[in-house]
């Protein structure tokens, strides 16, 4: 197959990627890379990818990294038509919003709590922590009381990248109830093309953090 992606179900952001592709429909192979073996710093696959990281995607050569960057390539080189990433350029730039939401707020408040447990020994999540990524979830369900989908009345890219992490988060066992939107949006993300695969993914993700937290 010519597209193929390099691939840890247990990433958050791999599963974005992976789900960006199953929402485009391209046809692609799935390259696993054991991440808890460190399979990621094997020589093949730091000459494909010098930083080492998941998801990679290989496109006949053409090498990228960078879930949301994936997402936005595989859109608009394979997707039918411009609905995950429209072309008009207001649009475009909301979902381009949120996916940086997701990269440089969202994700990474919820790596900062879980990484610590899942790989450092932590057992406890700290307060200051907690609040603060609820904040930020505060942020995400104001966006969802505007709009049915991240941005706007059908799902994009933005969509996908952020369930991948969202659904992780509730897969740990996190309190969403303060955030009736999100819940909402969440039943509707059943709907997306790869969810089942999606959710095996987190919930080995939820299941390693909580055996973690139960160590207490
Ligand atoms: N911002 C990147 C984050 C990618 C990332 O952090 N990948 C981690 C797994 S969640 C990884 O590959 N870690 C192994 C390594 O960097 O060696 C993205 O969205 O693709």
């Amino acid at each position: 197959m010519r597209v193929k992606l390099y691939h840890f179900p247990m990433s958050p952001p791999s599963r974005g990627a992976l789900l960006a592709a199953r929402a485009v429909g391209v046809p692609i192979e799935v390259v696993f890379i054991d991440l808890l073996k460190k399979e990621q710093l094997n020589e093949d696959f730091v000459k494909i990818n010098p930083q080492h990281c998941i998801p990679t995607l290989d496109d006949d050569g053409f090498i990228l990294w960078e879930s949301r960057a994936i997402a936005c390539y595989l859109a608009d080189k394979y997707a039918k038509n411009d609905q995950l990433y429209p072309k008009d350029l207001k649009k475009r730039a909301i979902i381009n919003q949120r996916l940086y939401f997701d990269s440089s707020f969202l994700f990474v408040k919820i790596r900062g709590i879980f990484f610590p447990i899942l790989f450092q020994g932590k057992t406890t999540i700290d307060k200051a922590a907690k609040d603060d990524l609820n904040t930020t979830l505060g942020f995400l369900e104001k966006f969802l009381s505007d709009n049915i989908w991240v941005a706007g009345d059908n799902y994009t890219i933005a969509d996908t990248s952020i369930y991948a992490s969202v659904s992780s988060l509730v897969a740990t066992g996190w309190d969403i109830s303060l955030f009736p939107n999100i819940k909402r949006w969440l039943n509707e993300c059943s709907s997306l093309p790869g969810y089942a695969e999606n959710a095996d993914g987190a919930k080995t993700y939820g299941e390693a953090v909580k055996r973690n937290l139960a160590q207490k």
